[in-house]
């Protein structure tokens, strides 16, 4: 099947994917944030990591996650205000876990009354570029898989709710068609063509110029080349290309992808969130170690809005 093209709604899979991408990001997160604004760690000390935590504690990327989900699953489509009063609403709840500087001024925003998509505008000169809007929007990649009319302008529109710079929204648009590519056709059938059809959908030249250099770093051996050629950053710019990069090294293997994601160093959580994202999504929830997911804080929810977003979004294609 041509990746971007129509194809039968894989049912039975599909629902698998939905789940492997909700507690793969998850994971990644949860893998990830020890090793935060670390400059290189090594793949065994992740393993290790793993191993040895007791509890696999997620940060505000899953938390803000959770909060697109429970949206999408609410109101069966993208409600900017909706979804704004769900990430406001979380954040009270559990302010601890870690969230970035812009969100919590944007959330009392929000509170006090200002426009769901006005709020973010004066957080940053000309809106923030972080990748907060990126590391969230797996759910809704899930959610508009079969639509890529919508998916864009959705994806943008979340990310509008923290983030309006634009390399904050591209960031958000590029990880959220990631991720839809891959839960709609599982396995990737060639690198090259999902690189191609991402390529289409960037307005950049810093998102074109390094989906181009990624190319080059699928056979490369150092994965330390790929932080130095595409960044590690909290940055979108800097993020986003290093998960996709990371899970086209590794397609075939979740873990392999998400602890490469970790071993970049920098914002370790929200590149190997993404990856194990888009990892997940690809592969399916039977690809990631038991082990882990064993040890995962709130899998049980986590998995239960995977597959309720699945529920709803087949509602969606139905047309009911
Ligand atoms: O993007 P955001 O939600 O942060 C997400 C990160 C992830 O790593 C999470 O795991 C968590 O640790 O935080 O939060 P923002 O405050 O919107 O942006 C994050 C950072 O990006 C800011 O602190 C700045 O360093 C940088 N940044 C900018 N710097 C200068 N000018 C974002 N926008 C700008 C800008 O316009
Ligand atoms: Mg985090
Ligand atoms: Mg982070």
């Amino acid at each position: 099947m041509k990746i971007g093209g129509k194809g039968r709604y894989p049912f039975g899979p599909l629902r698998e994917r939905f789940r492997g991408c909700m507690l793969g990001l998850a994971l990644g997160d949860a893998l990830g944030v020890p090793f935060e604004g670390r400059r290189e760690v090594r793949g065994d000390q992740v393993w290790r990591a793993a191993e040895e935590r007791p509890l696999l504690r997620y940060t505000d990327d899953t938390h803000m996650a959770i909060g697109v989900a429970e949206s999408l699953i609410k109101c069966g489509r993208f409600e900017g205000r909706h979804m704004a009063e769900t990430f406001a609403r979380n954040f009270k709840e559990e302010p601890w876990r870690g969230y970035g500087p812009g969100p919590p001024r944007v959330f009392e925003k929000i509170e006090a009354g200002v426009p769901w998509d006005r709020a973010a505008e004066t957080i940053y000169p000309g809106g923030s570029f972080g990748n907060g809007a990126a590391m969230r929007v797996a759910p809704l990649g899930l959610y508009y898989c079969r639509d890529f009319k919508l998916l864009p302008e959705a994806a943008a529109q979340q990310s509008k709710i923290t983030h309006t710079h634009p390399l904050g929204i591209e960031g958000a648009v590029l990880q959220a068609f990631a991720v839809a590519l891959a839960a709609l056709h599982g396995p990737i059938p060639s690198a090259g063509e999902l690189l191609a059809r991402l390529r289409t959908l960037t307005g950049e030249e810093i998102y074109r110029s390094k989906l181009e250099e990624m190319e080059s770093l699928l056979g490369e051996p150092r994965a330390s080349a790929v932080a130095l050629r595409l960044g590690n950053g909290i940055e979108a710019f800097n993020s986003v290309p290093a998960a996709i990069c990371c899970f086209l090294r590794h397609p075939g293997s979740f873990a392999e992808a998400v602890v490469e994601a970790v071993s970049l160093g920098g914002d370790t959580d929200t590149i190997a969130a993404m990856a194990g994202a888009i990892a997940g999504a690809s592969l399916g929830v039977e690809k990631i170690p038991r082990g882990w997911l064993a040890k995962l804080e709130n899998k049980d929810y986590l998995d239960q809005l995977a597959v309720r977003l699945w529920e709803a979004a087949l509602k969606g294609a139905d047309g009911s």
